[in-house]
């Protein structure tokens, strides 16, 4: 299946050379196709250095694909599974003529997500010091694939490529609306193309509670069953998320989940009365205001909960962070606001796990190693996060006016929402992580985020059409060098992007503004 898709996908990049613009309407956006080469200077996010050799490499049905390390083979495979090889991956210390080979490299670039990539008329090597960046280097030759039928030409030339940010970040609302683990398995698929290595999980909000919590059971079985608008909700068990944890790390993605604390805590506070301050739960909550639920800052029942739900979280996450929301607590005196989320921080503390939150958590005193997530529209944090990244803390940006991928792309986008946008593709690409922040320089940015809230979009369908293409966007923000930023270039990358998305099925926004290329056929 795999196989035929790329077959067809990379058809269009060989076969066609002439330009043909086509003008189509699509999902109320006026579209501009061109055909054209797909190639060496299409790959996204756009590689520190990319020089094409002139030479052609042809990959033979059927052809070795080689790896030199236990840790090596299991890229080896993956790759052999999407070119639908029968062949299983070989063992050996080098290339083998005629295919593939992945070797782990102490002499390679480096970095820890670095990678070489060499296509020369015998053959492909990727080299790495690390497996993660065998497995970029695989994603960056997975563009290079122009296939056609049973023989597939790859253009030669090398690559040598390393990320600007070493944190590149999707985050998925599954409170507002729930996803199953195989549409978030498909994410983290798609996300991974563009080298996005975390995925951050907004496990819980007002309007529903989305993982599995033994000590308390209600909080899933009851806080569960809603989301916005009504409908069925749902959870996650411990084991559906170790499943959704394992995939990704097979992936070299790592899980963030959060639990939205102390505000946006109704679905909580629905399902044990014990933790409302008048010992009465109120009723399950569908709309999509914020800023009104608090936890009961000084009941010990509270306490307790937060005991619980951090440590359950932290045992069943392998990845370093815990994330703990800390936004829009608006019912609640900033005191008893950083009473809790102190509180919060030596428990994540405790677990051996670092504190993530929303900026606003600088209020409270954190960890030396707390990371704050800014998500504002204005370029300024507050004073509470000035301070705090100068005494130390890094930040993930993702400011609400470029990278929340939950707005409208413009005023005629069937979802989406409106108040920090809307955002163009453009708008998604067109920012510095270095200059985004007056307070902040680059050395205290540990990434960027593209970030999907869930109030409007119910289906994977949704998903994808407000992801793509602006993810890509937000993806090439946090790994590809400033010097390659450039509209004309990243348009242009982003319309090679259309015959892979068609091929693997994916509900893209064909946008007016970028040059999509055309293809497959029907
Ligand atoms: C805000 C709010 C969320 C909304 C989102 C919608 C943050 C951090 N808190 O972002 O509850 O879902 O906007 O865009």
């Amino acid at each position: 299946m795999l196989k035929r898709r790329w077959a067809v996908a990379g058809a269009l990049g060989i076969a066609a050379v002439t330009v043909a613009v086509v003008v189509a309407v699509n999902s109320g956006h006026d579209t501009h196709e061109v055909t054209r080469t797909v190639g060496w200077t299409d790959v996204l996010p756009a590689p520190v250095s990319a020089v094409a050799s002139g030479a052609t490499f042809t990959l033979a049905e059927g052809a070795p694909i080689v790896a030199n390390s236990d840790a090596a083979a299991p890229i080896g495979e993956y790759l052999s599974r999407l070119l639908g090889h029968g062949t299983a991956v070989r063992r050996a210390a080098s290339p083998a003529a005629g295919g593939i080979a992945v070797l782990l490299d102490p002499a390679a670039p480096e970095g820890p997500e670095a990678y070489q990539l060499d296509v020369d008329a015998d053959g492909v090597t990727i080299r790495a010091r690390t497996a993660v960046g065998l497995f970029w280097g695989v994603q960056t030759l997975r563009q290079l694939l122009p296939a056609g039928g049973g023989a597939i030409a790859i253009p030669g030339g090398r690559i040598v490529d390393r990320p600007r940010l070493p944190y590149r970040g999707v985050m998925l609302d599954v409170a507002r609306h729930f996803f199953s683990v195989a549409d978030v398995e498909r994410l983290i698929d798609l996300s991974t193309m563009y080298k996005v290595n975390y995925l951050h999980l907004h496990l819980t909000d007002d309007q529903g509670w989305r993982i599995a919590v033994d000590n308390w059971p209600r909080l899933a079985t009851e806080g569960g069953r809603s989301h916005v608008d009504g409908g069925a909700g749902g959870y996650y068990t411990k084991d559906d998320y170790r499943a959704i944890v394992e995939y990704a790390a097979a992936r070299f993605v790592t899980v963030v989940p959060e639990v939205d604390l102390p505000g946006h805590v109704n679905a909580a506070l629905a399902s044990y009365p014990e933790l409302n301050c008048d010992g009465k739960a109120p009723a399950p909550y569908t709309g999509i205001n914020v800023g009104f639920s608090a936890l009961c800052v000084d009941d010990p029942d509270t306490d307790r909960f937060l005991n619980d739900v951090l440590g359950e979280l932290a045992a069943i996450t392998p990845g370093p962070y815990l994330h703990i929301g800390g936004d829009e607590a608006t019912a609640m005196t900033p005191e008893a606001y950083a009473k809790v989320v102190t509180r919060a921080q030596a428990i994540v503390s405790a677990h051996g796990k670092t504190l993530v939150g929303w900026h606003q958590v600088a209020g409270a005193s954190l960890a030396k190693d707390a990371v704050l997530e800014f998500w504002d529209r204005s370029s300024y944090a507050g004073p509470d996060a000035v301070n705090a990244v100068a005494a130390g803390h890094k930040v993930i940006l993702a400011p609400a006016n470029r990278a929340y991928l939950d707005q409208k792309y413009d005023e005629n986008t069937r979802i989406g929402l409106s108040w920090a946008g809307p955002t163009s593709v453009q708008a998604a690409y067109d920012w510095d992580p270095a200059t985004v922040l007056s307070n902040v320089k680059e050395a205290s940015v540990l990434g960027v985020e593209g970030a999907l809230w869930t109030e409007t979009v119910t289906t994977m369908a949704d998903i994808e059409y407000l992801l793509f293409p602006r993810l890509a966007a937000v993806a090439e923000i946090g790994w590809s060098p400033a010097s390659t930023h450039d509209w004309a270039g990243f348009s242009a990358r982003l319309g090679a992007q259309a015959p892979r998305w068609t091929a693997l099925g994916v509900h893209f926004a064909r946008t007016g503004d970028v040059p999509w290329v055309a293809g497959p056929p029907a």
